[in-house]
């Protein structure tokens, strides 16, 4: 397992110099995280400006995990500069929550100001069929960790104890529904995962309120408001969580239902993005 940088807002800066150094743009506007089954996004987001592999960045471990891409791309959109991380870190694969975050605090440190987290997830709407996409109007870290862990911020940075009343904007949900008016909004419970939920577990996370689950972005939500980001979560519902469906969950089967949304994912990034 890697050690958390001593300080990981001083890594994420210096992988921010050498992105700008490798991109030829000294700043980045916006971020999207490409979660499980986004990465055929990336080729239509917008115009390519640059393809710099993740691990030339220092900091970020190379992808482990299918349908994920190995690249920090830079493109624009209109006037917007937007990278796109085509990957990303899990607590699953052995990494600390530092790593887990470190894409997002780069990208803040390259000066993104508009955080766009991307997902798949399990459903327990029954109205939601796969393929759907929905945005996280909250969420519950269920993961047991926290990247607040460790030394207390240096003092250039915002103090621990973040506020979370608002961890998904308002205004960017707003804005993704203007654009795509039919989307539902919904809990997301993160989970360490590694394994999918039993049937019981996921009985308890819609007790506890949750109305879909997976295994990524509660951290890189927590790290982006507490550096002051504005954050818009989308998960792509790609299977009924267990126990909804006499189906055996396949990382496979999600793979593919994501691929069918793709043309309705890009749309969607693409209008957020071009009206921030
Ligand atoms: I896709 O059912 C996807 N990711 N934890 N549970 C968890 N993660 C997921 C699931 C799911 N589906």
């Amino acid at each position: 397992m890697d050690q958390p940088a001593s300080d990981p807002y001083e890594l994420a800066s210096s992988a921010a110099s050498e992105l700008a150094r490798r991109s030829g743009l000294d700043r980045h506007d916006a971020v999207v995280v490409l979660g499980s089954g986004w990465a055929a996004a990336a080729d239509e987001l917008g115009e390519l400006v640059a393809d710099t592999p993740l691990g030339d960045l220092p900091g970020f471990p190379t992808p482990t995990v299918a349908g994920h891409l190995n690249l920090a791309r830079s493109v624009t959109i209109g006037a917007v500069r937007v990278l796109v991380l085509g990957g990303r870190s899990h607590l699953y694969e052995g990494h600390p929550a530092s790593t887990v975050v470190h894409g997002v605090r780069t990208a803040i440190a390259a000066g993104c100001r508009t955080v766009v987290l991307t997902n798949a997830a399990g459903g327990f709407n029954p109205q939601w069929t796969v393929g759907q996409p929905v945005l996280i109007g909250d969420q519950l870290n269920l993961t047991g960790t926290s990247p607040m862990l460790g030394p207390p911020p240096p003092p250039h940075k915002p103090p621990r104890f973040v506020d979370l009343t608002e961890v998904y904007s308002r205004r960017l949900r707003d804005l993704a529904r203007a654009v795509d008016p039919g989307l539902p909004e919904g809990v997301y419970a993160g989970l360490v995962g590694g394994a999918y939920e039993t049937p019981a577990e996921i009985r308890m996370l819609r007790a506890m309120g949750a109305d879909m689950v997976g295994m990524s972005t509660v951290l890189e939500a927590i790290a982006a408001r507490h550096l002051g980001a504005d954050v818009l979560g989308i998960a792509l519902v790609t299977n009924p969580a267990a126990g909804l469906t006499d189906e055996p969950l396949d990382h496979t089967d999600v793979l593919n239902a994501a691929r069918e949304a793709t043309p309705r994912m890009v749309a969607l990034l693409r209008g957020v993005l071009e009206k921030l």
